[in-house]
């Protein structure tokens, strides 16, 4: 056996520079409502909702109620060629959100298996329907689309490819990023610059033909990359070049989803309607893990025709609607409803735009961005280390101001809960430009 050094040594954390973190390891033993309790019991506010995930706050009593009730009467139930009755009261619940035209949803553990659904699900629809030939997947750089292969070949994050790249899957090309700092630097929630970009869509159609592309893949607000809101336009274009081509729209929408831009989806806050949208965090508050994809009438139609005896997808995962992650995504649409969440989170919407857009000016910020409670603090990175100042704020907020905030590279991203207390909030922010100010 292995005699390992520490305690802490034989957990491998994911996206974690490791040995850092295990030299003096920033622990949590607990959660409450906005705030999180740390090891040496101090209270730390949460500026990042989870990892995006917990919307309504931590341990709602009305979610831990369900899912202890859940665990002790159903635990588990077969997936495949059985059911239980809240997977479908889910599946019904979340449908009922999504805009007109949507009609099933098919459950999964996470966003990057959401994803790989999704994927495998427009090309099951155009072989379905006779177009095999359609087997092109389009993303675009800069996107997050999770880690699975599929997401990851999608997805345009550098150095989550970097290590991969021969093993991406055949036939994936991607459309450019639309962020601009020569151009839309400092933009209130959409930016007025690079509907054009959209246009790579048509480009992309004209040299492969449109023909043998089957979807194309977009977060309609970047967030992993560093919130990046889509520009004025751009979203109706490319529905509009897909429309023309055949092609399928998928909306990854595992962040932008049950409330974070103030509607049940980012679709219907834009007003453009994909054929596919994707899910996960929001849909439990983050207390169970699970994702939904969500498809339009006539996809599922598609695919689910040929023999009744038969299988019409080859595709679920053992945890595929949960007991337990459904009792919990049941008891968070309840909440989302009872306690008018999304509504909340619109009225927090310019209050948050203005906080943030007031480090504008601050020296060693290069660009703030918003959209909904998504909100984004571009420091300038330092010389000849991009990165060292960001993950040193993070480090900063945690040990001297109790306070999460998490950072990428050096940006400091913000998710504040869809139900903040306008007080805690602005101290959150008061805390962050002490450490903004005080770093190197
Ligand atoms: N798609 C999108 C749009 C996401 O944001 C995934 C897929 C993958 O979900 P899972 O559940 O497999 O992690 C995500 C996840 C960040 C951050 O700091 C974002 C995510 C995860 C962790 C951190 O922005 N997004
Ligand atoms: N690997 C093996 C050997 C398995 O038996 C299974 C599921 O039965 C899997 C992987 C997939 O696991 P999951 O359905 O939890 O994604």
């Amino acid at each position: 056996m292995h005699a390992a050094a520490s305690k802490f040594d034989a957990y491998w954390m994911p996206f974690t520079a490791n040995r850092d973190f295990k030299k003096n390891p920033r622990l949590i033993t607990g959660a409450k409502g906005h705030y999180y309790t740390a090891a040496d019991g101090s209270r730390i506010y949460d500026t990042f909702s989870g990892l995006w995930t917990s919307g309504v706050g931590h341990c709602h009593p009305k979610i831990v109620e369900a899912v202890q009730q859940q665990v002790a009467s159903l635990d588990y139930c077969m997936a495949f060629q059985m059911g239980h009755e809240k997977a479908f009261a889910l599946a019904e619940r979340v449908v009922g959100l999504a805009p007109d035209g949507f009609s099933n949803c098919f459950f999964t553990n996470s966003g990057s298996e959401s994803v790989d659904t999704a994927l495998k699900i427009a090309l099951a629809y155009h072989r379905a329907r006779g177009e095999g030939n359609r087997t092109r997947l389009i993303g675009r750089e800069k996107g997050y689309h999770g880690v699975n292969f599929g997401g990851m070949s999608v997805g345009g994050i550098v150095p989550n490819r970097k290590v991969f790249s021969a093993n991406l899957i055949p036939g994936v090309d991607h459309l450019r990023h639309t962020l601009d700092l020569e151009h839309n630097a400092f933009s209130r929630k959409q930016p007025e610059w690079g509907a054009h970009l959209a246009d790579d869509l048509e480009r992309l159609a004209q040299l492969h033909d449109g023909s043998n592309i089957a979807a194309v893949i977009v977060e309609p607000v970047a967030g992993s990359a560093g919130i990046i809101p889509p520009p004025v336009g751009y979203l109706e274009k490319l529905r509009e070049i897909c429309d023309r081509h055949g092609i399928l729209l998928i909306f990854d929408e595992v962040i932008t989803a049950f409330g974070r831009v103030g509607k049940a989806f980012g679709a219907e806050r834009f007003g453009v309607i994909p054929d596919i949208i994707t899910t996960a965090k929001g849909l439990t508050n983050g207390v169970v893990p699970m994702g939904a994809v969500l498809v339009q009438k006539h996809i599922h139609d598609a695919i689910v025709q040929g023999p009744e005896h038969m299988i019409e997808l080859f595709h679920g995962y053992t945890y595929s609607g949960h007991p337990v992650a459904a009792a919990a995504g049941l008891a968070v649409m309840d909440v989302y409803d009872d306690e008018g969440i999304f509504e909340q989170a619109t009225a927090l919407e310019p209050i948050f735009e203005d906080i943030l857009h007031s480090f504008a000016d601050h020296e060693k910020v290069i660009d703030v961005r918003n959209f909904g409670l998504m909100g984004m603090i571009d420091l300038a990175p330092r010389e000849g280390a991009p990165g060292a100042r960001g993950l040193e704020a993070h480090k900063k907020c945690f040990w001297d101001e109790h306070l999460i905030v998490r950072n990428g590279m050096d940006g400091l991203q913000l998710s504040p809960f869809l139900n903040s207390d306008v007080d805690e909030m602005q101290k959150s922010f008061e805390a962050i430009r002490r450490v903004i100010d005080s770093v190197d």
